[in-house]
C-alpha cells in the first residue's frame, strides 16, 4: 500500500460508505503488512538463536583424568550448544561438581544447572588446590543433588531431542535410563568409550578402555538402549594430544577460561606428583611441573565426544555392530545392535587446529 494510495481513499469524502471500505481496506493491508513483518523478522532472531542450537547434557568424570575439563571448556566455547545440564560420574560426585560450578562461574554460565551424579566413595580429586575453598552453596545458579533424576527431568520435559554426551564411565545415564526407560525415545547418545581396531597410544592391540571397563554393565544397558548411539573409541580419541606452537597458544592465553583450564591442568598435575612421591623438594616439584604444563597436554580424549555432539565431519564413522564384554573390551559382532563409530580421523590436523581455535576464543 503506498502512501498514494492512501491520501486518495482519504480524499474521495470521509461520508461515503465506499471510502470507509477503501480506508479500512488500506489499513487493513497496512496492518496485514507490518504483522507480517514483525512475524518475519522475528522468526529470523530466533532461527539464530536457541532454536538453531543442540540441547546437551554433558555428563562428565571430571576430577579424574585432565581432560574432561578441556571438555567442558570447549563445550563452553562451541556456540552450537544449547547447554541444559552438566551432570558429575562417578567417585566422589559432590566434590566434582564444585570443580564444574566454579568453571561455570568463571565462564559466566551460572545458567546453566549442575547435577550431582551417582556416588561411589569420598576419595579427593586431584583438582582440589584449584578448587580450594570453593562452596557448593555459594552457586549462583541451580545445583541438583539428584543428578540422575535432573538427567530424567531435562530429557523428559524438553520438546527438542536432547543429545547425552558423556565422556566417562555411565553408573549416571544406566540408572536414568532405569528409573525412566522413555528418555531413549527423546535423547540421542554420545559417548567416548571403547576401543574398536586401536588400543590406547594408537596401539595395534585393542584395549579395554577406561570408561568401559570401570562399569561394563552401565556401557551394555546404555548401548542397548533404543535410541541412536554414537561413540569415539581409542582410535580417534585416544591420539588427540596438543604440542609445539598449537599448544603454545592454549598455555599463553590470555582469557579466563584457557587461563582456567592451564591453571586446573597445574593443579592436577602437581596432585598427581604429591600422591605417588611425598618426598620430593618444593624446587624439584615445581621443576617437575613447569616442565610438563610448559612442553605440552596429556591425551584429549573426552574432547572428541564434544566434537562428535556437534559434527562429525573431520572423522570417518562406520556403522557397526557392538559388543560390550563383561570384562571391557567393545567387540565388532555382526549379531549385536548397530552403533555410530568414529574409527579413523579424515584431518587429525584440522581437528587439533578446530580445538585450539575454541579453546583459546
Ligand atoms: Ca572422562
Amino acid at each position: 500500500m503506498s502512501k498514494n494510495s492512501l491520501s486518495k481513499s482519504a480524499q474521495s469524502g470521509a461520508g461515503s460508505p465506499y471510502a470507509h471500505f477503501r480506508w479500512n481496506t488500506g489499513l487493513g493491508i497496512l496492518a496485514i503488512f507490518v504483522v507480517t513483518f514483525i512475524v518475519t523478522t522475528s522468526s529470523i532472531t530466533l532461527a539464530a538463536e536457541p532454536a538453531k542450537k543442540i540441547p546437551v547434557i554433558f555428563d562428565t568424570d571430571i576430577g579424574d583424568d585432565i581432560d574432561d575439563t578441556w571438555a567442558l571448556i570447549l563445550l563452553l566455547q562451541s556456540p552450537e550448544f544449547d547447554i541444559k545440564l552438566v551432570t558429575t560420574a562417578v567417585n566422589n560426585t559432590p566434590e566434582k561438581a564444585k570443580i564444574v560450578a566454579k568453571i561455570l562461574q568463571t565462564a559466566g554460565r551460572t545458567d546453566i544447572p549442575v547435577g550431582i551424579g551417582v556416588q561411589h566413595n569420598k576419595r579427593n580429586h586431584r583438582q582440589r588446590e584449584w578448587v580450594g575453598d570453593y562452596k557448593l552453596s555459594s552457586y549462583p545458579g541451580t545445583i541438583y543433588r539428584d543428578g540422575v533424576k535432573a538427567i530424567v527431568d531435562t530429557i523428559m520435559k524438553s520438546p527438542k531431542p536432547i543429545t547425552v554426551v558423556a565422556v566417562g564411565p555411565l553408573p549416571n545415564i544406566a540408572a536414568a535410563l532405569e528409573r525412566e526407560p522413555k528418555i531413549a525415545n527423546k535423547a540421542r547418545f554420545v559417548g567416548m568409550h571403547g576401543s574398536i581396531y586401536k588400543g590406547y597410544g594408537g596401539s595395534s592391540k585393542v584395549s579395554a578402555e577406561y570408561n568401559v571397563r570401570a562399569y561394563p554393565k552401565a556401557v551394555q544397558k546404555v548401548f542397548a538402549a533404543p535410541w541412536d548411539v554414537t561413540i569415539t573409541p581409542l582410535d580417534t580419541c585416544g591420539i588427540i594430544h596438543l604440542r609445539g606452537d598449537k599448544y603454545q597458544k592454549v598455555l599463553k592465553a590470555n582469557t579466563k577460561l584457557p587461563k582456567a583450564l592451564i591453571a586446573n591442568y597445574r593443579a592436577w598435575y602437581k596432585q598427581g606428583i604429591l600422591n605417588s612421591k611425598k618426598d620430593l623438594s618444593k624446587e624439584e616439584l615445581n621443576k617437575r611441573v613447569n616442565r610438563q604444563i610448559n612442553s605440552r597436554s596429556t591425551t584429549l580424549f573426552d574432547t572428541v565426544g564434544i566434537y562428535l555432539g556437534m559434527t562429525e565431519k573431520l572423522v570417518k564413522m562406520e556403522k557397526l555392530g557392538i559388543t560390550v564384554t563383561d570384562d571391557g573390551y567393545t567387540r565388532i559382532d555382526k549379531n549385536a545392535k548397530v552403533i555410530n563409530c568414529a574409527t579413523e580421523w579424515k584431518d587429525l590436523g584440522a581437528f587439533e587446529d578446530f580445538l585450539v581455535d575454541r579453546l583459546i576464543k
